[in-house]
């Protein structure tokens, strides 16, 4: 369905979301926040947000939230997003995405949501007892993106469904009204860890939700915590081979093996020529030293962070005032396209 228009109209913008749901973890670092890090010196402006209205599509306690929320900024800022240089906030206290997300939730269609593989996961057998909002789930993240006019979302695999979801309701929007105005968002699922797999079983993805705490390692745990889950981290009977083309079909030994090159900024190929031929009785120990190396000045810095809930709040705050700087006028621009007298 998504067919691409040309951008050249809009200047380039980043913009990406985590939802602070607790037990932020590899995962999130290696296919978001490092990278959200490490983009910050292309000159592009970014806009990074908590998305705390997503986090709410399922149950969430309201004090956890406010914690969550606090430590995912933390996380943010911890990892190397500049709060200065990046634009730092959290959704809800942007009106503007849930109002976009109203005119989004009339442009697509009910076929599209029902689609969704992360709907089907999610609400599994029962799906009469979801929430609306999880359902609803893309066409707010759609909002997110577009009212910003943002043309670079940078995620993990997990989220390319969504990306092309986004792409699609720009187009319908586009198409419906005669108008150029959306652009059509180009996802960023580039890296060795764009899909971080669970330590207890390669073949899923490692999650916030999953509940097995052994199956991630969480931003928050100590040196002691992460040595002891890579050691206990699943793996079979060989060697890591001597080629990349050996990691097939291996897929507890190739996620190691990816988590290795990113967290050292490494190719496949250089990992393999330093580790392979090891057993993991070698390579897990060297994986262990490298992940607390650098996993740990995050989780003393997240600590740091959030002993001062108020300095937090005043970065969330202004944040949000110049988020609002640029969404505003976009929002305004919308009413007027739809036909909303103002
Ligand atoms: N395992 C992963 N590997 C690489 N990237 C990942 N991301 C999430 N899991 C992995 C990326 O992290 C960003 C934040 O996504 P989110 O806030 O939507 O978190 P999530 O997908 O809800 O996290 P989980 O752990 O996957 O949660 P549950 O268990 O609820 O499904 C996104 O860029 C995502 O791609």
């Amino acid at each position: 369905m998504s067919e691409s228009q040309p951008n050249a109209a809009f200047t380039p913008r980043v913009f990406s979301g985590i939802q602070p749901s607790g037990n932020l973890h590899l995962g999130n670092y290696l296919g978001a926040l490092k990278r959200f890090a490490d983009s910050q010196t292309a000159g592009i402006q970014s806009i990074f947000c908590m998305v705390d209205m997503h986090a709410i599509t399922v149950w969430q306690d309201p004090e956890a939230l406010r914690r969550q929320t606090r430590e995912l900024t933390a996380g943010f800022i911890a990892s190397g997003v500049d709060p200065e240089q990046s634009i730092l906030f959290n959704q809800s206290q942007v009106t503007e995405h849930a109002q976009l997300a109203w005119i989004f939730n009339c442009v697509a269609r009910m076929g599209w949501m029902q689609r969704m593989t992360q709907w089907k996961d999610k609400a599994g057998k029962n799906q009469q007892n979801a929430s609306l909002g999880l359902l609803a789930y893309p066409a707010l993240m759609a909002a997110d993106i577009l009212v910003y006019h943002a043309t670079h979302v940078p995620v993990g695999e997990d989220q390319k469904q969504h990306l092309e979801l986004t792409r699609d309701i720009a187009i319908k929007f586009n198409n419906d009204f005669g108008v150029d105005f959306f652009p059509i968002t180009e996802p960023v699922i580039e890296g060795t860890a764009t899909r971080v797999m669970s330590l207890r079983d390669g073949t899923k993805k490692m999650s916030k939700s999953d509940p097995s705490d052994m199956s991630r390692i969480n931003l928050t745990d100590d040196a002691d915590a992460i040595a002891q889950k890579i050691r206990k981290a699943k793996t079979d009977p060989e060697p890591l081979p001597e080629s990349v083309e050996g990691l097939e079909d291996r897929p507890e030994a190739r996620n190691l093996v990816n988590i290795y090159a990113a967290l050292a900024d490494l190719s496949v190929e250089q990992v393999i020529a330093e580790h392979g031929g090891q057993q993991f009785g070698t390579f897990k120990p060297s994986l262990a030293d490298l992940a607390v190396a650098k996993l740990e000045p995050i989780s003393s810095e997240m600590k740091r962070l959030t002993a001062d809930p108020a300095q937090i709040d005043t970065i969330l705050r202004r944040g949000s005032e110049r988020a609002r700087e640029i969404a505003a006028p976009i929002m305004e621009k919308t009413y007027e396209i739809v036909g909303m007298v103002r």
